[in-house]
C-alpha cells in the first residue's frame, strides 16, 4: 500500500509494523520497492536494545534480512538520533535513485523522552547523487543524435521518477525520434494524442512496450536502430532477451542517475550520469540551438519502416463467440475510463495484457511490480493509490491466482471507504506459467490449474461488505464495468475469460528480441 501510494503520488510512502513477524511480512514489499526504485520508509518495531541478540520474543534481525534489498537501513540505538535518522531516511528514500529505507525502532527508543531537534538540512558526506548531466557528454550525445539515421529512445521508470515526461515528449517530437518504453516506463510518453476532431489516435512516435512481450514494431526497431538513446532504464533481462542480440547495430547513449546501472549489462558508448530531466533539458537546448536541416525527410525512411512493421504485425486478438477474451476486458476498461484511471496490476498475463491493451498517456497511471514480479502487488497498491487520490478511478487488473495473495485486504478498502475496483480476469489458471508449460514444457501442466480451487469472488466480496459482480458473456462486460465504476464502494469484478488465451508476441527466454512468437 505504501508503495502504491508512493508510485501514484510521487511522494514517499510510509509503513509502520511491529517487530518479528510484522517486520518479516514487509520483506516482499521492500524488495518490490527496491527493484522498481520506489521511495518508501518502513518503520519496524524491535525488541528493547538490551534484549537484542537474545532471541527475545518476536525478535528478528530485520536490518540483516533486508540489507540486500534496501537502499539503506537504520537501527536506532540512541533516542537523540531518532529525529535526525527519520529526516535522513526520507531524504535517502526520495533523492537520487529512489528506494526503500528501513528504520528499526527498539521499544525503548519509542518510550524514552528526549528534546526534539529536527535538523534543517541533511548532510551525508558519502551520499551525493550526481544530478547534473556532464556538458561534455551531452555534446557528444548531441553529435551522435544529429547524425543518426535510425535513432530510437528506450525509456524506463527513471523518466517517471524524475518527472521527465514532458521533457521526453518535447525532445522526441522535436527530433522526430520514435519512443519505446519498458513496463516501468509506460505513461512516461503519451501512447495517444488528440486529433483536431477530438478523436484519440496512437502517437505517431509511440512504439509501445519492448521486450519479452513487447510489440513487434518496438522489438524490430531496437534490432535495426543505429542509435539507442536509453533514458532511465537498466537493460533488464525481460527487455534485452539475449544480450548479444540486443540493439546489435546501435551505438548506445545511456542516461541514468545511478552510475552502477551504466555499463552493468550493456556497454554504453556515451554514459551520462545524471537526472533524466536534467539531461533531456540539456539535450533539448542543444537540439534547438543546432537544428538539423531537412530533419523530416531524413527521418522518413525510418518512421516509414516502423509503420510497415506495425502494419505487418499489430497487437491483436479476436473477440468471437460467447467467451470473453481478457484483452477485450482491458480495452473496455480503457475506453470507459477515458484513459484517466490509475491502473494497478497483479503479475502474469493480466499484467502483460494491461501493458499492451490499455493506453497509458500520463505518468503514474500504471503501478505494477516490474523487477520482482510480485503476485499480490496490485490490490494493496490500488488501495494505497486510492488513499492518495480518493476521487480518482483506481482499477486493479488481476489474475485469479495473484488476487488471492492479498485478498484479505478487501476489508481494509471497505473499512477505509476506499472504492477501489478489481477486475479479476478469471482464466482458471496461473495463466502465465501455464503458457510457458504449453510452449516450452510440452503441455506438462503442473500446479497451474485453478479450476475448482478459486473461491466464489462475488460471495467473497459480499462477505467482506464490498460489491461483487460477475460477467460470463462478452455483451455483459461493458454494462458490468459501467456499474462498477459508478458505485462508490470497493468492487470485485469476476470476469470469466477464455482459459487458454496466450500473451503474444513472446520472445522465448534466451532468444534475441527480434525472435518473436507471434501466435
Ligand atoms: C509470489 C509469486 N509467486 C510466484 C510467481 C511466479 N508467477 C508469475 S506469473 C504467475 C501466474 C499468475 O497467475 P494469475 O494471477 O492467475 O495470473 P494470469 O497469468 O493467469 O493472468 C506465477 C505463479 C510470482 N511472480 N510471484
Amino acid at each position: 500500500m505504501a508503495d502504491g501510494y508512493a508510485r501514484a503520488s510521487g511522494r514517499v510512502g510510509v509503513c509502520l509494523v511491529t517487530s518479528g513477524p510484522g517486520a518479516t511480512n514487509t520483506v516482499t514489499g521492500v524488495a518490490t520497492a527496491n527493484m522498481d526504485s520506489v521511495p518508501i520508509v518502513v518503520f519496524t518495531g524491535q525488541v528493547p536494545t538490551a534484549m537484542i541478540g537474545d532471541d527475545a520474543f518476536q525478535e528478528v534481525d530485520i536490518i540483516g534480512i533486508t540489507r540486500p534489498c534496501t537502499k539503506h537501513s537504520y537501527l536506532v540505538r540512541d533516542v537523540n538520533d531518532l529525529a535526525r535518522t527519520i529526516k535522513e531516511a526520507f531524504y535517502l528514500a526520495r533523492t537520487g535513485r529512489p528506494g526503500p529505507v528501513v528504520v528499526d525502532l527498539p521499544k525503548d527508543m519509542l518510550q524514552t523522552q528526549t528534546e526534539f531537534r529536527y535538523p534543517r538540512r541533511v548532510d551525508l558526506p558519502g551520499y551525493r547523487p550526481t544530478l547534473e548531466a556532464h556538458m561534455g557528454q551531452i555534446k557528444r550525445a548531441h553529435e551522435l543524435i544529429r547524425k543518426a539515421k535510425r535513432p530510437l529512445i528506450y525509456a524506463g521508470g527513471g523518466v517517471i521518477h524524475s518527472d521527465a515526461h514532458d521533457e521526453l515528449r518535447q525532445f522526441a517530437e522535436f527530433m522526430q525520434i520514435p519512443v519505446t518504453t519498458t513496463l516501468m516506463g509506460l505513461g512516461g510518453f503519451p501512447a495517444t494524442v488528440k486529433e483536431k476532431s477530438g478523436r484519440r489516435i496512437l502517437h505517431p512516435l509511440w512504439l509501445g512496450m519492448l521486450g519479452m512481450h513487447g510489440t513487434y514494431r518496438a522489438n524490430m526497431a531496437v534490432t535495426h536502430s543505429d542509435l539507442l538513446i536509453t533514458v532511465g532504464a537498466r537493460f533488464d533481462d525481460r527487455v534485452t532477451g539475449k544480450v548479444s542480440g540486443f540493439a546489435p547495430k546501435a551505438q548506445i547513449i545511456h542516461i541514468d542517475v545511478d552510475p552502477t546501472s551504466i555499463g552493468k549489462v550493456v556497454e554504453a558508448h556515451i554514459p551520462i550520469v545524471g537526472d533524466c530531466k536534467n539531461a533531456l533539458q540539456k539535450l533539448m537546448v542543444m537540439a534547438e540551438e543546432d537544428p538539423v536541416k531537412g530533419l523530416v525527410e531524413q527521418r522518413f525512411p525510418w518512421l516509414d519502416q516502423i509503420r510497415q512493421w506495425e502494419a505487418a504485425h499489430p497487437l491483436g486478438y479476436e473477440q468471437r463467440g460467447d467467451v470473453i477474451k481478457p484483452q477485450f476486458v482491458v480495452e473496455k476498461i480503457y475506453e470507459l475510463s477515458g484513459g484517466d484511471a490509475i491502473i494497478t496490476t497483479e503479475v502474469g498475463q493480466n499484467q502483460m495484457w494491461a501493458a499492451q491493451f490499455y493506453h497509458f498517456n500520463r505518468p503514474r497511471t500504471l503501478l505494477t511490480s516490474g523487477g520482482l514480479g510480485t503476485m499480490g502487488y496490485g490490490f494493496p497498491a490500488a488501495i494505497g493509490a486510492q488513499a492518495a487520490f480518493p476521487d480518482r478511478l483506481v482499477v486493479d487488473i488481476a489474475g485469479d491466482g495473484s488476487i488471492q495473495m492479498n485478498i484479505q485486504e478487501v476489508i481494509t478498502a471497505v473499512c477505509n471507504n476506499l472504492p477501489v475496483k478489481v477486475a479479476i480476469l478469471r482464466n482458471q489458471y496461473l495463466g502465465m506459467v501455464r503458457q510457458w508449460q504449453e510452449l516450452f514444457y510440452e503441455c506438462n501442466y503442473c500446479g497451474t490449474c485453478l479450476e475448482g480451487i478459486t473461491p466464489d469472488f462475488v460471495k467473497l466480496a459480499e462477505a467482506y461488505g464490498a460489491v461483487g459482480l460477475r460477467a460470463t458473456r462478452p455483451e455483459e462486460v461493458e454494462p458490468l464495468l459501467r456499474e462498477a465504476f459508478s458505485v462508490k464502494r470497493p468492487v470485485l469484478m469476476d470476469f470469466v475469460v477464455a482459459p487458454e488465451e496466450g500473451v503474444y508476441p513472446m520472445v522465448p527466454a534466451g532468444k534475441s528480441i527480434n525472435d518473436m512468437l507471434l501466435k
